[in-house]
């Protein structure tokens, strides 16, 4: 960096000072604060991409939301090449530059940095990052933030900075990714290829399944921006699709995914005309998905997860990897489930149980989807609605031979390749899609002719749990271990939870985290009965706020 660089640098930065005494942490899902506070963290994170898109030689996202999180939050977080994650030894550099204390110290990281990791400015490639934001209002000076920090790099390596509007952040993620393997990077391309996808799984449904198809849909959007993406595509489909909450309430205020998994309550604008039907909900930036119905009385939910997503999608792949494999004469095809320690009890018990191969890793997209990669077929799902499908570059190889009828195989065989492509195309590769979500749950439901109800019974009983939350001045003063499944700080704290865990044996299963996305220790307990998994949560909560907060 010349004196010159330095100079416009320094100048772009002073613009945008770090509010004092904020700690910025990229936690499970980027940088997430109260929305006053982040101008220069955007600022900083769109120097952070332009470098990442230097050094990797490829188009890199930027995604202004703050998903679940109150409307008056916001963040931002990175795509990287493949569509997925920041890779996460850039975290640290992340941090360190958030919170930089002042211009001077900011411009030293980054020249440090540039020279540590080996960043090659002088080879003539410019940087180009595509930005997206949903639907908060202050997205819009956010976004301004992250298009000065072009200005301020620009000198040092050009750059160009796409402006992709209001996006659902699964669609941003899918663009990077699309681009960066010589595809379109469009909403229509991304429309078209999940309405082509989900018409050729139809296609290729067995008669006596396709009942259901006029049944009616009812989705809540969680009024963010999910909704009018949701119309459109629906628009290109015949689907039967009625989408509430599509932006006039206040985003995530009583409606959306987290509300109705975490609190189990019936969304606002639902009540007992709903009862029995079919119903799903977004959250705010359509990265995640739950099924319900409404009780007769209209007073509570019958909550469908992700884990029962997850144990559906995954029953529907291993039908159709079990008859590719019944002729396949080209080796074994690894298939694995990804769960976190949310996953209910009773859903991984029935995933073993059917034969799956089940991993743990801590709570977060980038864990579970760097997991569900190592497979020739991956699947993770969050119980929170988070999550997707992953296949191999080498096994959508081999389905394109076991597709093409004209070289042999059964229709059988054919069929079953043909969905699993299918399932290829719907489903975002690079990361949980709510959209996606929807699109192949439906067309699962129509292949097994079931019912939400059917689907909610036929698979396992979910054993009785109860979310809550602590609020905690610093949630960094709690670590975990083993997929979060144990507290190792502070001393005596997983102890004093493991003595409460006791008094509901057999069946209690507790643990708690700090969360990546609020200021709160996270609390999840199991038990055999409701009473017993909300007293197990109550006391637990009641310890950690003890340790915690006094
Ligand atoms: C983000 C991540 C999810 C994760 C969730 C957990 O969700 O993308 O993988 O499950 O955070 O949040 P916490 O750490 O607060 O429990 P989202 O939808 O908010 O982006």
């Amino acid at each position: 960096m010349n004196e010159e660089q330095r100079s416009a640098l320094l100048n772009s930065s002073s613009l945008f000072p770090p509010p004092p005494g904020v700690k910025f942490s990229y936690g499970t899902s980027g940088f997430r604060a109260d929305a006053s506070l982040l101008e220069s963290t955007v600022f900083r994170v769109g120097i952070l991409a332009a470098l990442r898109s230097i050094h990797t030689r490829s188009v890199i996202g930027l995604m202004i939301t703050a998903s679940h999180n109150r409307l008056s939050d916001n963040g931002i977080k990175v795509a990287d090449p493949s569509g997925g994650m920041l890779a996460q030894n850039w975290e640290p550099f992340a941090d360190a530059i958030a919170n930089a204390p002042d211009p001077n110290s900011l411009v030293q990281l980054v020249y440090d940095f540039i020279k540590r990791v080996n960043i090659r400015l002088d080879e003539g490639f410019s940087a180009e990052v595509f930005l997206g934001r949903d639907t908060r209002p202050s997205g819009i000076s956010l976004l301004e933030a992250a298009k000065q920090a072009k200005l301020g790099i620009i000198s040092i390596i050009g750059s160009t900075f796409t402006d992709m509007g209001i996006v659902t952040t699964p669609q941003l993620h899918w663009m990077v990714r699309s681009r960066n393997k010589g595809g379109e990077a469009s909403e229509q391309s991304y429309y078209n290829q999940l309405s082509t996808s989900f018409r050729c799984l139809l296609d290729y449904c067995p008669g006596e399944g396709c009942g259901n198809v006029d049944d009616e849909l009812i989705v809540d959007a969680a009024d963010g921006v999910g909704g009018e993406k949701l119309e459109t595509l629906k628009s290109k489909l015949s689907l039967n699709v009625q989408v509430r909450n599509r932006g006039a309430g206040v985003l995530n205020d009583g409606v959306g995914a987290d509300y109705v998994q975490k609190e189990k309550l019936v969304p606002r604008g639902f009540g007992p005309p709903d009862a029995g039907k079919r119903c799903a909900s977004l959250d705010g930036d359509a990265d995640r998905l739950v099924y319900f119905s409404v009780s007769s009385d209209g007073n509570a939910v019958d909550l469908v997860d992700g884990d029962k997503i997850l144990s559906l999608f995954s029953v529907f792949l291993k039908e159709q990897l079990d008859v590719l494999a019944e002729e396949e004469e080209g080796g074994v095809v690894s298939f694995g489930v990804v769960q976190t320690a949310y996953a209910n009890g009773a859903s991984t018990e029935y995933l073993r149980r059917a034969g799956l191969r089940v991993a743990c890793t801590p709570t977060g997209v980038k864990y579970l989807h760097e997991k569900a990669a190592e497979y020739d077929v991956g699947i993770y799902f969050e119980a929170n609605g988070h999550g997707t499908v992953l296949f191999s570059d080498g096994f959508l190889s081999r389905l394109d031979s076991s597709s093409n009828a004209e070289i042999g195989g059964s229709e059988k065989k054919h069929g079953a390749a043909m969905r699993l492509r299918a399932v290829n195309g719907i489903m975002n590769q690079a990361v949980g899609d709510a959209l996606s979500g929807v699109l192949l749950v439906e067309a699962v439901l129509l292949y097994k002719g079931w019912s939400i109800h059917q689907w909610s019974e036929r698979l396992y009983r979910d054993l009785p749990s109860r979310q809550l939350k602590v609020i905690v001045h610093d949630r960094s003063v709690i670590e975990t271990a083993d997929a979060e499944t144990r507290v190792v700080k502070p001393a005596g704290l997983q102890e004093a939870i493991d003595g409460e865990v006791a008094k509901h044996s057999p069946d209690g299963r507790c643990f708690v985290r700090p969360s990546g996305t609020e200021d709160v220790v996270r609390v999840y307990a199991e038990g055999s009965t409701r009473e017993s998994a909300d007293d197990l949560a109550r006391s637990v909560a009641s310890i950690v706020d003890r340790y915690l907060c006094s």
